[in-house]
């Protein structure tokens, strides 16, 4: 089935068009509140990146309900659901692993790195070395094993979580994978190594708990990983929908959800990827053209950006 053939030749010109762009900028879903956001100033990393009230994660029996974290619960029956959440601050480390911890989750995706550019971007919640345990509220985490079969360039860790207030509890155990190649507001310019993460994921994960992704924000990164899924399943089902309305489905669960023009080429030029893979796009000229101009533009603005970070890093 070759589902996608003529929107791919259509986009091309659609994406990188700036009216394009400035449809997506900014754009909010009417109806969302954000009063939990507004009432914990200090709990969130950003001023400017909200959290929206309707799909907010509620901690329960816990100092406070109140967590920067969105469920994104992608379309349709039995697929997967995510959490998707901010880089956790000193001060909600321990909201953090009680959601975790709440939820059961079995996979958490860090998209980003502790530092960048000599700015903080996100806490140091879990243990670096093996054997070391950390504590944060009620929770104790151990690294208990450094995985050697990491794909794509990230880096796996096995972690048990422990509930020292409640000796009759279950011990938690799960997975840290950290992508440390992705910029904020940027996107890699090679689509394969997240499809192949996102493959992974996919498989290694059991569907009955949420997949747990941060980055800083947890907007931006986040959603456009959480974006591959949630896309798929929306193309799948009716191939001639708008990217743009894709996204404002997303924004309406996650507060400026795939944040920038270059994740949103970013978006599509891996779900390109993607179904040429699975052979349900062909891979005529014209989609050709449209990833080598993406990968010319990613380039350049990795370029940039490291040369802003190394400048940023001496300061
Ligand atoms: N206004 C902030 C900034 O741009 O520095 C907020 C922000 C930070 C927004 C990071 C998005 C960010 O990206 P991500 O969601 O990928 O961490
Ligand atoms: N601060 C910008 C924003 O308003 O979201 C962040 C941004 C970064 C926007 C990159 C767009 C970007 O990509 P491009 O310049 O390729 O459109």
């Amino acid at each position: 089935r070759k589902i996608w053939a003529f929107k791919a030749a259509k986009m091309k010109c659609q994406a990188i068009s700036k009216l394009h762009q400035d449809k997506i900028k900014g754009y909010m879903p009417p109806n969302c509140t954000y009063t939990a956001y507004d009432a914990n100033p200090d709990l969130n990393r950003y001023a400017d990146v909200r959290c929206i009230e309707e799909t907010r994660v509620v901690l329960k029996n816990h100092d406070r309900d109140y967590i920067h974290a969105s469920w994104m619960r992608m379309p349709g029956k039995d697929q997967s659901t995510y959490i998707t959440t901010q880089g956790p601050l000193p001060e909600t480390l321990s909201d953090f692993w009680h959601m975790i911890y709440q939820e059961k989750i079995a996979y958490v995706l860090m998209l980003c790195t502790l530092f960048e550019g000599g700015v903080e971007k996100c806490a140091l919640y879990y243990p670096e070395k093996l054997g070391e345990v950390v504590k944060f509220g009620k929770y104790e985490i151990t690294l208990t094993e450094c995985k050697e079969e990491a794909i794509a360039g990230t880096i796996w860790n096995a972690l048990t979580v422990t509930n020292t207030e409640d000796a009759s509890s279950e011990p938690l155990y799960m997975n840290h994978v950290q992508v440390p190649w992705w910029p904020d507001q940027l996107a890699p310019e090679d689509a394969r190594p997240m499809i192949e993460l996102y493959k992974w994921v996919k498989k290694v994960n059991p569907k009955e708990t949420p997949i747990c992704v941060h980055c800083s924000a947890g907007v931006g990164r986040t959603a456009t990983f959480v974006g591959i899924d949630y896309a798929t399943i929306r193309i799948m089902e009716n191939p001639n929908i708008e990217m743009l309305d894709i996204v404002r489905e997303m924004r309406a669960m996650r507060f400026q959800a795939v944040q920038s023009h270059m994740q949103f080429l970013f978006l599509y030029v891996v779900l390109m990827e993607y179904f040429i893979g699975e052979g349900v796009v062909e891979r005529t000229g014209r989609v050709d053209t449209f990833m080598t101009q993406y990968k010319k533009h990613a380039q350049k603005k990795l370029a940039k950006r490291a040369a802003q970070n190394q400048q940023g890093e001496k300061l």
